[in-house]
């Protein structure tokens, strides 16, 4: 029997649209050169090789570019994003346009595949298999952080040893700041490996003026809309329900935000707002509890509620515990490690100030075991695993009982809980993310025939039909300042928050006191892959309001 469904054996032949500045020959025109978002001084300083370079785009040219052959390799990072495969493919298809001799080699499981040299090369068999799939299985992926001089030069030498010139780091912020460190060390010690990262994060929040949308947003939110759509029509049919969903995005809560435009759900709660409205959780509670009681009295005990996975680390308290915390880990990092694991939270009670201690123990017990003992290598938070859409219905449920003991309140309130993560970043990749995707992987092999290193690979314009989108590159060192990671100042690249006074939080403020009290749900259903452009093609909300 075949492993393979109908819709994954028809999507395989299709052929992604590329930007017309890549579809023959091209030049490079550099523009003005760049500065760091923020602490201009200290990047530069920690970046001399690499920091202020131009940004650059491509223009069609007549003729033909044809190069010296070359080997490059190419590293998945980080979490899965739809359209990962396609940045592979995209990439392949470049390096043999510019020479059939050039090969393309895949490090194993993220990051460490490179330093542990670990490796497969792709070959036109392979890459054909994984053409618009969803996914990262072709090579997998992994969060080793890269950061240590041995790394480097382990990395090194497998990289001479392919005879490798070129490597594609795809990944998200984190991932990306590797990739720019990596590429100011190879230019310092005149290694002859050139580095290019590509902006892949489901959550959103690795963009500027030069990267519209990382890739991936596009398909997760989609996924994740036809699911609240779905969610909105049963709570609908029953009648009986209040929804919880929390929503991937680990800090931003971008993709709340476009699904909440997608689905017009009763309540979104956005991180950036609680944070500059200094609320606290019983604000946020009482705000929802609000909401319910002022449905119950129109006869509608129902209802959805939508929770970014982030929203804990904007409760500004709770933000200030966690930078505490972040603080007393890496000062007590020995004595920690020695330290008994049923010991280990009254340890860290006893090392913070009275109040911070006080909120640490007022908090349920998984949720502070996540803030103090499980981080990524990156020293992240894992608010994946935080269930916050629990706690809050529990919460929400005793001050409605609460209000109803005092006479305030007279409904029913029963709940369902859902997250919405995993289930959408391996998707098949939407249209947008199949071809933002193969043009991100096309371009950046462009960038390696233009001799370039230390930059991030950029489609702009991506509103408009993909032939008119505009593909370049801009420096890396541009996205970065300085932030505190585990207790020290790091360069590292800027996450792009919801902006409140951004078209898309602006739209869904100017509507969700509407939403909150009546039924506006809105039901987008699957992603379509064949039919009308109007179906097919449109891309988030989020980046037609911010594109205009
Ligand atoms: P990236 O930033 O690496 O793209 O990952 C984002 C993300 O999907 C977050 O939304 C989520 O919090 C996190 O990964 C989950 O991490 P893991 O896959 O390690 O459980």
């Amino acid at each position: 029997m075949s492993t393979k469904s109908a819709l994954q054996i028809a999507r395989a032949a299709y052929q992604p649209k590329l930007p017309k500045a890549l579809r023959g020959a091209l030049k490079a025109v550099e523009g003005e050169p760049t500065q760091s978002v923020a602490d201009q001084a200290e990047v530069k300083k920690l970046f001399p090789n690499t920091y202020g370079m131009p940004y650059l785009h491509f223009e069609p040219v007549a003729g033909e570019t044809a190069k010296a052959s070359l080997n490059a390799g190419v590293i998945l990072s980080g979490g899965q994003a739809p359209g990962g495969h396609n940045v592979i493919a995209g990439l392949f298809d470049g390096l043999k346009r510019l020479n059939p001799a050039n090969k393309l080699y895949g490090f194993i499981l993220g990051p460490g595949g490179l330093v542990d040299h670990n490796y497969m090369e792709l070959t036109a068999d392979i890459i054909d298999e994984y053409r618009n799939t969803g996914g990262f299985d072709i090579i997998g992926s992994g969060r080793t952080k890269l950061e240590k001089k041995e790394q480097f030069d382990k990395g090194l030498e497998i990289l001479k040893k392919l005879d490798i010139k070129a490597l594609v780091i795809i990944g998200g912020d984190d991932s990306n700041t590797n990739a720019c460190v990596l590429a100011e060390y190879y230019k310092a010690i005149g290694a002859g490996v050139q580095v290019i990262g590509c902006p892949k994060t489901i959550d959103g929040d690795l963009k500027n003026s030069e990267i519209e949308t990382s890739f991936g947003f596009d398909t997760a939110t989609k996924v994740y809309s036809e699911i609240i759509g779905n969610i909105e029509r049963d709570c609908n049919s029953a009648r009986k329900y209040w929804h919880f969903i929390k929503l991937m995005g680990r800090s931003a809560s971008h993709v709340t935000l476009e699904c909440a435009l997608q689905t017009q759900p009763n309540i979104t709660l956005i991180g950036e707002e609680v944070e500059a409205k200094n609320q606290t959780l019983d604000d946020i509670v009482t705000y929802i509890a609000q909401a319910v009681a002022a449905r119950a009295a129109k006869g509608l005990n129902f209802g959805t509620v939508l929770v970014p996975e982030g929203l804990i680390e904007f409760i500004p308290a709770i933000k200030k515990l966690i930078s505490e915390l972040n603080d007393v880990l890496a000062a007590n990092q020995n004595e920690f490690n020695l330290i008994k694991m049923s010991r280990k939270i009254e340890y860290i009670v006893s090392k913070l100030s009275p109040a911070n201690a006080e909120i640490f123990k007022s908090l349920p017990e998984g949720v502070s075991r996540q803030l103090a003992l499980e981080r990524d290598p990156h020293g992240n938070v894992q608010v994946s695993l935080i269930e916050t859409e629990q706690l809050l219905a529990d919460m929400v449920g005793a001050k409605l009982a609460q209000w109803k003991e005092e006479g305030k309140y007279n409904g029913k309130f029963a709940t369902q809980h859902h997250f919405c993560g995993y289930e959408g970043r391996c998707a098949a990749p939407s249209n947008f993310d199949a071809d933002y995707c193969y043009s991100l992987g096309f371009n950046a092999s462009m960038l390696i025939a233009a001799g370039k290193t230390g930059y991030m690979s950029s489609i702009k314009n991506t509103v408009a039909p993909a032939d008119q989108w505009i593909a370049g590159g801009i420096p890396i060192t541009m996205m970065m300042n300085m932030e505190k990671r585990n207790g020290e100042m790091k360069p590292v690249i800027r996450k792009a928050l919801v902006e409140l006074d951004g078209a898309p939080f602006k739209e869904f403020a100017s509507h969700r006191d509407e939403w909150a009290i009546e039924t506006s749900f809105v039901y987008p259903g699957p992603i379509q892959y064949f039919g009308p452009s109007e179906v097919c093609d449109q891309p988030t909300k989020t980046l037609k309001l911010e594109h205009k």
